[in-house]
């Protein structure tokens, strides 16, 4: 007799997802039970870190990612996270052990009362299958809805009595099924876009996260070449979309109404692709858009095109319409933007390191197809200027700025990509949001370089507490943390590097080596 537990796990075999992401409890033991040779299961101490591991998983493989959570308490520890992969798009498989049917209604212990309403609105689809014999094919609605564009994370709770019960009559055409779909502009709508783009005299291209979600990061290139139009990475980057030493490249615009049009000032026409219309943070009141320009945003998420308080918009797939417009665009005879200049290395003083300075150390060493996890939040834009990122995935910020992502998600990205180095940079406030995935690395022995950037404070939220006037706010210091005995705690070898030199060399062997390391440097602070 085929069981729903058979049955169910040939639908994730098939759509490959053979990495299960969990914490298990009492109600997800009978899922466990036979786990499958083909299946991995990667253990993560704090749910936190569990939904963390899974999107960066995901992000980094640009395939759905599967997570099996405890109940309401493993489900409510993972919603901070999926802060993040709702807005990254990331394609999250969530399913959450229930309590037998029967005793949902009594409210027994990890009964998950309203299990379908506890995720929301962080889900694109929440369910709990009505029977058992609904349970591989709600699993495979998930995958499918999850995969679909926009991508998006998604959740099915699964009663544990349901595991055992046979499986329903024809459960086996699950695993034939295909779903596909990527939307594209019509022909008059691509041909009005590339009229607008060749007439326009001073264009400018804006591209956020889902140009490297498609591996669109060689289309925007030939683009921006093409009408050599200079580029800027939407704000709030979780991405990088864009190499960043091209000579179009100009860094990353504020995450302010008024700081983007300053900036833009001068475009008659705005190009904003893969991207929100925008993801501001500080309110800076201002026009949307500089004097005389017009935006057009071409994106995937038809969310993101109506909400956009300015600008027309354009829903379709962005790899497709990227390629589709290249074909259509005649070179303009206008001269390539001038490249920006080099950041000038700093020059060594005596105590804490800039961290302009581990940023020179990192662009020095780190190999060239590095993969930049990045939660320190006052040090954004020195990153962005110091450290060369040339390839697709090479950069991954928290997309919703949720702490808790960059450890964990250091490991799954370095799980999705083992043949390139994952380097995670993160503030000694971040770290303790996803401390424990640590123990994940050393566990697995996944070899992502950890740096502590060490400022014993929350920097950002001093830079706000500037800009929002709050001089005496309490809570924003961290001192007395250390991250080399945490290190060592979760069984990741760790070491303290307090000035340049040190730091080359332990970044040297740590990248020479083939085990996760921690090196925790005490840095200065810097504004955002
Ligand atoms: N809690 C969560 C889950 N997410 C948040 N974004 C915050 C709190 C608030 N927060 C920020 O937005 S930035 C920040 C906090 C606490 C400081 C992070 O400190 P850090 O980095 O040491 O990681 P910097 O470079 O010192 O800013
Ligand atoms: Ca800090």
């Amino acid at each position: 007799m085929k069981t729903v537990h058979r049955a169910s796990y040939d639908v994730l075999r098939r759509h490959g997802l053979t990495t299960v992401f969990g914490n298990p409890g009492s109600n997800e033991l009978p899922f466990l039970k036979d786990f499958p040779d083909d299946f991995r299961y990667i253990l993560g101490l704090h749910e936190g870190a569990v939904v963390g591991m899974a999107d960066g998983f995901a992000l980094a493989s640009g395939q759905p990612a599967f997570v099996n959570l405890h109940a309401a308490a493993g489900t409510g520890n993972g919603m901070g996270a999926l802060t993040n992969a709702w807005y990254s798009h990331s394609p999250l498989v969530i399913s959450a052990g229930q309590q037998v049917r029967s005793m949902i209604g009594v409210e027994a212990m990890l009964a998950n009362v309203d299990a379908a309403q506890l995720p929301k609105p962080l889900v694109k689809w929440s369910a709990e299958p009505a029977c058992a014999q609904d349970v591989p094919r709600a699993l495979s609605q998930a995958i499918h809805l999850a995969s679909l564009a926009p991508k998006g994370p998604v959740y099915l709770s699964i009663p544990y009595d349901d595991w055992d019960q046979p499986a329903a009559a024809g459960a086996e055409h699950l695993v034939s099924r295909r779903v596909t779909g990527l939307g594209m502009p019509s022909p008059a709508q691509l041909a009005e876009l590339a009229g607008r783009l060749s007439r326009a005299s001073h264009p400018v291209l804006v591209l956020g996260p889902d140009v490297d979600g498609a591996r669109a990061n060689p289309l925007a290139v030939e683009l921006a070449e093409r009408l050599s139009m200079p580029v800027w990475v939407a704000p709030s980057a979780s991405r990088c979309p864009f190499p960043t030493r091209h000579p179009c490249f100009r860094g990353v615009l504020p995450a302010a109404i008024g700081g983007i049009s300053r900036l833009l000032a001068g475009h008659d026409l705005i190009l904003v692709v893969g991207a929100p219309v925008f993801r501001y943070h500080q309110f800076v009141p201002g026009d949307y858009l500089p004097a005389g320009a017009e935006l057009i945003q071409l994106t995937v998420d038809p969310g993101e095109a109506a909400r956009a308080p300015v600008g027309d918009a354009l829903v379709g797939d962005i790899f497709l319409t990227l390629e589709a417009l290249s074909g259509m665009l005649e070179s303009c005879s206008r001269p390539l933007p001038e490249a920006l200049p080099r950041p000038v290395p700093r020059g060594e003083e005596p105590g804490p390191l800039h961290p302009e300075t581990v940023f020179d150390v990192l662009d020095e060493l780190a190999p060239e197809d590095a993969i930049f996890v990045k939660e320190s939040t006052s040090t954004v834009s020195a990153f962005w200027q110091r450290v060369e990122m040339r390839h697709p995935g090479s950069y991954f910020f928290p997309a919703a700025g949720g702490l808790g992502f960059g450890l964990p998600a250091a490991v799954g990205v370095q799980l999705a990509q083992p043949q390139r180095r994952v380097i995670g940079v993160i503030g000694d406030g971040s770290a303790n949001y996803g401390i424990t995935a640590l123990w994940t690395a050393a566990h697995y022995r996944l070899p992502v370089v950890f740096i502590i950037l060490k400022n014993g404070t929350y920097g950002a939220l001093r830079w706000f507490a500037g800009v929002l006037d709050v001089p005496d706010a309490p809570g924003l210091d961290v001192p007395g943390l250390d991250f080399c005995q945490l290190g060592r705690g979760y069984g990741v070898r760790s070491v303290h590097a307090a000035d340049a030199r040190s730091l080359r060399e332990e970044l040297a062997r740590a990248l020479a080596g083939d085990e996760p390391v921690l090196i925790e440097v005490p840095t200065l602070t810097i504004e955002p």
